[in-house]
């Protein structure tokens, strides 16, 4: 729990100045790393130096700017922070001790120093050699029946490097299950866009906000997930180029926003509206607004008007006649119903796209996290295709990524449905026949926990069972297995929710020099706009006995097979030959990687729809179906409220860094949920009641979270949210997109119990 006493207090200023600021000094004091903190600032995201470990929006060019993010410094104070656990920490607490405490206590007891091994009979994490650790390893993964039985998470925070690796030691031990936290996240994106426009990526990089005409944000909150991209709507807004929000709730940075790069606005307490349009959706209501918005253009169309790209149409396209009639035949009573959203404000979204003539569509989570979030994205897709925002300068589609490496990890091989091109070549690079079939993603794997046919769960980095959905359950699953291992830098959860037996490696962080042999070493990562850089940590490691990811990985693979035929033992020391090998594996974007890294500003991936080639099985863009308007099951209770669950301003998904979250004027509580005074008072609650929610859930299963206070906020109709992870425990399991596999976390289907 928190310390304070409870408060509640609509916030009404500007997000960003001097709140940002002063967050800022509070987190580097409350970490106590003042200056060690305030100098690895002065480090991240510049040239020679590491790459932010928070989010994955791409910085700007380095070379000019000290950009300043609230929320990349909390990361960084987190990590450098002063505090460590020892091997007198776990001496003191035992696992089910531990257990107690809340994920913000854990979190704050600092960084994890050396390996550990849990012992049973004192319910103890007790020091354990490397060596021994890997052995433990080994010994589990060969005695599998098959490598089947083993799941590879990964979290995107991996470099480049690490996770290439994995990738080759995972499918050389035999297996494809390689659950990633994308699977909870981007996954739509990764699996809804290939066959739309060729590629599971954005199409846009960051010199394109400085072209558009009209930028969409829908279903993200960039004020707190992705701050650094708030530079580039306040120079929008700036310029006048109109920004429509989407989203239930009205976050504050997307209504008004102070750079605290801008002397002067600091300085008179000024700021810049963002949203020239708030669109307050209902959950799960884009799908309505999209078609209504295509319903306008299709119309005037039709009634003479040239709305449309009729060269890029015909040229690039395939399938854009089924599109347009099944929307011209959507009516706009259910369209206004599904939204939440009214006509008039429909084709005002509408005109704004029209007259842009290149337009950016940017999305996260209220996008992607829904039953139907993969054709969901592809819907997006087709709106932008209508009047040609691909392959132009200011346009394209923009999926704004989480984790700093997420998009990297995926393109270097953490995938669990690889295609068999990509697999020849791994088989020709290195000499081993590679498993075909496709493996596990997230849910899949939790499943076969349940099943008990998965023995042995391996993450590098992240925290699986609080991302995961169903946490009850999720935990039981967890406690079958006879190994789990955390290759991590911070203690969580996942540590203590664990296997028979339970192995905590820790590793040198994003921020820390990576010191081998063969000296210092660098790795790298690639943004949500396919930018890859380089980044080299500045601080010392925390302990000395902490291994990097990259050595934790080629160890883990030695010890597991031993007549490999990959040199494992060679990459350990110099970094430079496992990029030689990206290369080899991945011709067509990794040309001369080496070569390219050494540009201070790194490189871009090739994105071939930003040429207007798509690399679709018929080479073109084609227009795919949603039909009807709902993205998730229609459920017929007139109690039943839609659940979002999202991120506090004060968090890094599973990492809590504090009860507060400021633009939403919660203070010491995480406990609760948001809901409009229309639909509190329609339950007959009074502000401030305490509640249960349940889920309305097809299974049979009582899913229930107790002591939530509701706040009245302004959302939308029908609409709730609270946060992840608290009410993970209300998702069940089998809820998701069957396209990606990703947990519909944004339209929980729930009811208030009243306590
Ligand atoms: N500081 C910080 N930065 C982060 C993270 C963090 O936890 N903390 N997490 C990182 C990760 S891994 C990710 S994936 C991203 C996540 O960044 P976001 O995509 O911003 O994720 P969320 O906070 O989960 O919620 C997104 C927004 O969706 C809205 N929403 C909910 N349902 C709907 C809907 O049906 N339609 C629409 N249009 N909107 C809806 C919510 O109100 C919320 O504003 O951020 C990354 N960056
Ligand atoms: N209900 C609900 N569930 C969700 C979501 C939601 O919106 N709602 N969002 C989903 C999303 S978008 C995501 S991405 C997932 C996130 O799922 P994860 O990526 O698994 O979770 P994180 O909280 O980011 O992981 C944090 C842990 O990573 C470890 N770590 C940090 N830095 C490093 C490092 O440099 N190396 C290594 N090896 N380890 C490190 C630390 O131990 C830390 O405790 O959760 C998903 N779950
Ligand atoms: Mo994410």
């Amino acid at each position: 729990m928190a310390d304070g006493k409870a408060r509640y207090a609509p916030y009404n200023s500007p997000a960003g100045g001097w709140g940002a600021a002063a967050a800022t000094a509070k987190v580097l004091l409350e970490q106590s790393v003042v200056t060690k903190g305030s100098r690895a600032l002065l480090a991240m995201n510049q040239p020679g130096g590491f790459k932010c470990p928070s989010c994955a929006f791409p910085d700007a060019d380095c070379t000019k700017k000290l950009e300043f993010c609230e929320n990349g410094a909390k990361a960084l104070a987190h990590e450098a922070t002063k505090f460590r656990v020892t091997r007198d920490f776990f001496a003191q607490h035992s696992v089910t001790e531990l257990n107690e405490k809340s994920d913000y206590w854990l979190e704050m007891q600092g960084r994890l120093t050396e390996p550990m091994r849990y012992d049973a009979a004192s319910d103890r994490y007790v020091p354990i050699a490397w060596d021994d650790a890997f052995a433990t390893i080994g010994r589990h993964l060969r005695a599998l029946d098959s490598p089947d039985h083993a799941e590879f998470y990964t979290s995107g925070r991996t470099p480049n490097e690490a996770a290439f690796l994995y990738s080759i030691f995972v499918r050389e031990f035999g297996t494809n299950n390689f659950p990633d936290c994308s699977n909870m996240c981007h996954e739509p994106t990764s699996r809804g866009l290939p066959p739309a426009i060729g590629v599971g990526k954005g199409t846009v990089v960051l010199e394109d906000f400085e072209h558009a005409e009209a930028i969409f944000v829908i279903g993200q909150n960039t004020g707190t997930n992705s701050p650094r991209m708030m530079t580039n709507l306040v120079e929008a807004r700036k310029r006048g180029v109109p920004i429509v929000a989407v989203n239930p709730m009205p976050e504050r940075a997307l209504i008004r926003f102070t750079e605290p790069q801008d002397i002067v606005q600091m300085a008179t307490f000024g700021s810049t509206p963002i949203a020239s349009e708030f669109v307050h959706i209902r959950i799960g209501g884009d799908l309505a607004l999209i078609k209504g918005m295509m319903k306008v253009m299709f119309e005037r169309e039709a009634a003479g008007e040239t709305i449309l790209d009729h060269d890029f149409l015909s040229e690039h396209t395939v399938g854009m006649e089924s599109i347009r009639d099944e929307v011209v035949s959507l009516d706009w009573a259910d369209i206004v119903r599904v939204s939440g959203i009214d006509e008039a404000q429909i084709r005002r979204c509408a005109e704004i796209y029209i007259r842009s003539k290149a337009t950016i569509i940017c999305y996260g989570m209220g996008i992607t996290q829904h039953r139907e979030g993969s054709r969901l994205v592809r819907q997006i897709a087709n709106l932008l295709l209508l009047r040609g925002n691909f392959g132009k300068p200011g346009a394209g589609i923009s999926p704004i990524r989480g984790h700093s490496n997420v998009q990297g990890d995926r393109t270097v091989g953490i995938d669990e449905k690889p295609s068999q091109a990509y697999l020849d070549r791994v088989r020709d690079v290195f000499g081993f026949e590679p498993p075909r079939d496709y493996g596990h993603h997230t849910v899949e794997a939790v499943e076969a926990m349940h099943r008990g046919t998965a023995k042995v769960f391996i993450a590098l980095g992240g925290n699986f069972v609080r991302a995961i959905p169903d946490t009850e359950r999720s935990y039981a699953a967890m406690r079958k297995l006879d190994l789990t291992v955390a290759i991590t830098t911070k203690l969580n959860r996942g540590h203590l929710i664990h296997g028979k037996e339970a192995l905590l490696l820790p590793v040198v962080a994003r921020s820390e020099r990576i010191e081998t042999e063969a000296g210092e070493q660098f790795v790298t990562i690639e943004d949500s706009m396919s930018n890859v850089t380089a980044s080299r940590g500045v601080l010392a490691p925390a302990s000395p006995d902490l291994l990097p990811e990259v050595e934790i990985v080629c160890r883990m693979a030695m010890a597991t097979l031993p007549d490999s035929k990959v040199p494992w033992a060679s990459y350990i020391a110099d970094y430079g030959p496992i990029r030689d090998k990206i290369a080899e594996v991945y011709p067509s974007i990794y040309t001369d990687f080496s070569k390219h890294i050494e540009n201070p500003a790194g490189f871009h991936l090739d994105i071939p729809p930003r040429r207007r080639v798509w690399p679709t099985p018929n080479g073109k863009a084609n227009f795919l179906p949603l039909p009807g308007l709902e993205v998730n099951d229609v459920v017929d209770d007139p109690a039943m409220l839609r659940l979002a669950t999202v991120r506090s301003h004060d968090q890094f998904n599973t990492t809590i860094y504090s009860y507060n979250d400021r633009y939403r004027g919660v203070y010491n509580d995480r406990m609760v949920l948001f809901m409009s005074a229309e639909d509190r008072a329609a339950r007959g609650l009074e502000a401030g009641a305490r509640i249960a929610l349940e889920t309305i859930a097809r299974d049979g299963i009582t899913r229930r979270v107790e002591g939530l206070t509701v706040i009245d906020y302004p959302m939308s109709r029908g609409a709730v949210a609270g946060y992840y992870p608290e009410l993970n425990p209300l998702l069940p399991l089998d809820y998701y997109d069957e396209i990606s596999g990703t947990p519909a976390a944004k339209s929980i289907p729930v009811k208030v119990i009243a306590a």
